[in-house]
């Protein structure tokens, strides 16, 4: 991408989009196509046709999803699937039918099977069932990944796909029935410690294994990949190291500085058991995480008590 080459980000306000943003500016990118949900429902093809006829980006990367957390997933799947497919779907197609030079579509690491080896390899796409809370999200992060390997084959385009592992970091959700683990638990443990509570509370079991990536290392790893790859193949994104939730949640207790016990409420779902990447590949083209899980979910605290 050259300096002045005009990106959209879709999804520049959300906690990936927001970090790709600071990635961009901070390497000298300057020309940006932003939109904010007010100004354009991204779920309206007609809508998003023309901002695309009228804009005319060179280079997309669909950061704009419904996302949520193990809760939000396994109470809303209907919205999880629906506006999923209908948003990449637009903007994929409107993608190839302006002329854009590349495009980047984020996945996850819940498009893998549930009981998949561990680490994941990019191969192990398809190879079994899906873990069952969060399914029709990931069936919709399938079907981009197949639209974009799809147009690559019929019409020539250059749309990547990434799959990034849990992420973590400025600018997430902190709301505590929609939000995933990092940020539920940051602030479940700055209400005890404000509160002066005895105890603080994790859903399920505490043993599920999570792999956490800072998303300013995630950005950056989209933008290099932008920059240096060119295959329709999917690519995992990752620090290749996992902790379980039990020690998560320790670390942040720790941080956060508060001195109670940590319960657990066995009515909440653990999830898939482990999903760590196997992160090889994006290693060997000489991209790899920078930040260490304390640092990030430090910098995760600060944000958040001078935010919240
Ligand atoms: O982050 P999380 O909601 O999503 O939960 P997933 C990870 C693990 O943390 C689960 C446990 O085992 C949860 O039960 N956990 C403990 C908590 N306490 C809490 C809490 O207070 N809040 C939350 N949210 N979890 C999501 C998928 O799966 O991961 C999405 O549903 C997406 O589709 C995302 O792929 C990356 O890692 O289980």
């Amino acid at each position: 991408m050259n300096k002045t080459d005009k990106i959209y980000v879709a999804g520049h306000t959300g906690l990936v989009g927001s970090a790709i943003m600071r990635s961009l500016r901070a390497q000298g990118y300057s020309n940006f196509m932003l939109h904010t949900i007010e100004e354009l429902d991204l779920t309206r093809q007609a809508a998003v046709e023309e901002m695309f006829k009228q804009e005319r980006p060179d280079y997309v990367i669909l950061a704009a999803a419904k996302v949520g957390g193990i809760h939000a997933n396994d109470t809303y799947p209907a919205d999880f699937i629906y506006i999923n497919l209908q948003l990449e779907s637009n903007i994929i197609h409107s993608a190839y039918r302006n002329g854009v030079k590349k495009l980047c579509f984020l996945g996850s690491s819940c498009i893998y099977p549930k009981f998949a080896p561990q680490p994941m390899k990019e191969d192990y796409l398809l190879e079994g069932k899906l873990e069952p809370t969060n399914e029709p999200y990931a069936i919709a992060k399938i079907a981009g990944i197949k639209m974009c390997q799809a147009f690559n084959r019929q019409y020539g385009t250059k749309f990547i796909s990434v799959m990034p592992t849990n992420l973590y970091g400025p600018h997430d959700n902190f709301d505590l029935q929609s939000s995933h683990v990092m940020p539920a638990l940051i602030r479940k443990f700055v209400d005890a410690r404000t509160a002066a509570a005895a105890s603080a509370t994790v859903w399920g079991s505490g043993s599920p294994k999570r792999e956490f990536l800072f998303v300013d290392d995630l950005a950056d790893a989209i933008v290099f990949l932008m920059n240096h790859y060119d295959d329709g193949e999917i690519i995992n994104i990752g620090t290749g190291q996992d902790v379980t939730i039990l020690e998560l949640a320790a670390m942040i207790k720790e941080e956060v500085g508060f001195i109670g016990t940590i319960e657990f409420d066995s009515s909440k779902p653990d999830g898939t058991p482990r999903k760590l990447l196997d992160v090889s590949k994006i290693n060997a083209l000489g991209w790899s995480a920078k930040t260490p899980l304390r640092e990030g979910v430090q910098k995760t605290i600060q944000w958040y008590l001078e935010n919240k």
